[in-house]
């Protein structure tokens, strides 16, 4: 049985108070952060997900055990400073358009922050022109995007097409994440990288941009 068992119960429940209690009790315990996020946060949405697909929870209730997700990831933000203060390089980052999940984006972000990257964040439901829009106002080393709907990752090949004919794709590299995203499907659409998780997705920002 997870250690985690409790704010487990609480994420699936959409009960904050208990959730970030939880949160807060396993740190001061001593567990590790990423195992909070992974074993605790990240699998309880897994978990959601599937509730959802059997028709036992509906919107409202991922919503709400999204929300809770949120909440205690506020507490785990800190942690994840590396400590370094000069930027790394900059990251402009969005969902793409369609598309209202954030969580996902919200890690890869706070650890690209973390580890001490220049992060713009466009928020959900971006459209490819405002990718190009912000591009050009911020000159970013990557272009990150994330997609969580079978749906919406055609959006990616759009955005990445609009970049192109602004004249921006050749100055940015251009990353793509989320969970129906593959490394097969990066290369289908000619991004430059692919990461399955975020802590992954800050060495491949580091790799990509030829940083240690
Ligand atoms: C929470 C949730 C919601 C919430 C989102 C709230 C929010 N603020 O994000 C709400 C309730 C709004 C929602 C709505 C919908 N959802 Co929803 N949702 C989920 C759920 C349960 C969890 C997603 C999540 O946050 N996971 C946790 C995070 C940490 O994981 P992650 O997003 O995968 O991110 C990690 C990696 O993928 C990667 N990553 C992510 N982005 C990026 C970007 C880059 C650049 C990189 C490198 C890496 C990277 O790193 C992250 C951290 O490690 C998933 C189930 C699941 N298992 O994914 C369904 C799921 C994604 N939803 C689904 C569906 C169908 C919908 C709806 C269409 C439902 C409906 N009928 O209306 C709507 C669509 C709304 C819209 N237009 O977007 C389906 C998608 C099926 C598909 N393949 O297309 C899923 C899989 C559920 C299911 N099993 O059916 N949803």
């Amino acid at each position: 049985m997870s250690v985690f068992k409790a704010l487990i119960e609480a994420v699936i429940k959409g009960d904050i108070k208990t959730a970030v209690a939880e949160t807060q009790q396993a740190l001061d315990a001593g567990s590790n952060v990423q195992d909070i996020l992974s074993k605790g946060l990240i699998a309880t949405m897994d978990e959601v997900g599937e509730r959802f697909s059997k028709g036992l929870i509906f919107i409202p209730q991922m919503l709400r055990s999204a929300k809770t997700m949120q909440e205690c990831m506020k507490l785990l933000e800190p942690l994840f400073q590396e400590g370094d203060v000069t930027s790394k390089g900059k990251v402009l980052i969005g969902t793409v358009k369609g598309d209202l999940h954030d969580i996902g984006k919200n890690l890869v972000s706070m650890m690209m922050e973390g580890a001490g990257f220049t992060v713009t964040d466009l928020g959900v439901d971006v459209p490819p022109e405002k990718f190009v829009q912000k591009a050009q106002e911020v000159g970013p080393d990557i272009v990150a995007m994330s997609a969580l709907l079978s749906t919406t990752m055609p959006a990616m090949p759009q955005t990445i097409e609009a970049l192109q004919k602004a004249g921006v794709r050749d100055k940015v590299k251009v990353m793509i994440g989320g969970a129906p995203v593959t490394e097969k499907y990066a290369h289908q659409i000619a991004a430059d990288s692919y990461a399955s998780d975020a802590g992954s997705a800050v060495s491949k920002a580091k790799k990509l941009l030829g940083i240690s």
